[in-house]
């Protein structure tokens, strides 16, 4: 994919953990890598087309100002939100130095580098307990209102029968297409306080539950470690999963099976339509 390039962006700003770093301005330079495909704008020579690396600079220098951060870690994080939140790039890959950082050595510079990627991924969630439909709804309003995620399509809430041998109860599911800037396993923290805000308890795997949240797919990500597998090992084989989710995302590529989500058919019987 092409970039865009920023580099050597001063901005005089008052970020450190000392007192007076937070009163007296000094330094910061950013390098950024804004990931676009500018393709369409290289055809038409229109700036409508691309990504103005003007209204970049102006984010991150109002990301930059309008607040006072301890720690660059955090300035950069900040920046690189800002700059996705409002403009079209894919991926931010940024850089804050801090020449003057206050430290008894001779140095040239020290910085920190981010990167901060828009992935899309589709989640499906399901509720067995109480008032199935409040708490997707609960759910839903959570990933809505969460900062760095933001909803882009919710499919219909259907009834399924418990899959799987140990749920007892129907269970109403859905599934959700999100955007977000969160690594897969920063998602996985959040869904699991959304469960855990709707009383979920892990008594028994596959069992009955208030809330559950899986991510079926991570963008093209396949992910497999002790905490999570994407796409998720099961959901091929269950129509309480695929038929929401060919609602709102049929034409999803899966990066294992390599087929659109239209295309695949479960083995399944736990949804009656
Ligand atoms: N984990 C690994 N990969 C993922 C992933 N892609 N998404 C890990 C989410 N979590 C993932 O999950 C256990 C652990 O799996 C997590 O801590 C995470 O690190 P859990 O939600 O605590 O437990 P669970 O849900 O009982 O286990 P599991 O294996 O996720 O079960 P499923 O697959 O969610 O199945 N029948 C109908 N009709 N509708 C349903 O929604 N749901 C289930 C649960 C069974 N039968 C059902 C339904
Ligand atoms: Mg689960």
């Amino acid at each position: 994919m092409n970039k865009i390039l920023i580099r050597g962006l001063e901005v005089s700003a008052c970020h450190g953990v000392k007192d007076f770093e937070k009163v007296h301005p000094q330094p910061f330079i950013f390098d950024a890598d804004l990931y676009f495909d500018f393709s369409a704008a290289a055809e038409s020579d229109n700036l409508n087309d691309t990504v103005n690396y003007s209204a970049a600079c102006k984010k991150i220098v109002a990301a930059a100002t309008s607040q006072s951060f301890n720690l660059i870690e955090k300035l950069a994080y900040v920046c690189a939100y800002s700059v996705m939140e409002s403009l079209p790039v894919s991926k931010i890959s940024l850089t804050v130095y801090k020449p003057q950082a206050p430290m008894k050595v001779n140095f040239k510079t020290v910085g920190v580098s981010v990167e901060v990627e828009r992935t899309e991924a589709y989640l499906s969630l399901g509720s067995s307990i109480g008032d199935r439909k409040d708490y997707l709804d609960r759910a839903v309003k959570a990933l809505v209102s969460h900062q760095h995620i933001s909803v882009k399509k919710v499919s219909d809430y259907i009834e399924t029968e418990p899959y799987g041998g140990a749920a007892k109860n129907k269970f109403l599911n859905c599934a959700v297409g999100i955007e977000t800037y969160l690594t897969a396993e920063e998602l996985l923290c959040e869904i699991h306080k959304i469960e855990d805000a709707c009383g979920r308890t892990r008594e028994k795997r596959w069992g009955d539950r208030t809330l559950d949240i899986d991510i079926i797919f991570f963008g093209k990500k396949v992910i497999c470690t002790d905490r999570l597998i994407v796409p998720h090992p099961e959901y091929h084989k269950r129509d309480f999963v695929l038929v929401p989710l060919k609602q709102i995302a049929p034409d999803f590529v899966c990066p294992v099976l390599k087929k659109a989500v239209k295309y695949i058919q479960s083995s399944g019987s736990d949804v009656k339509i």
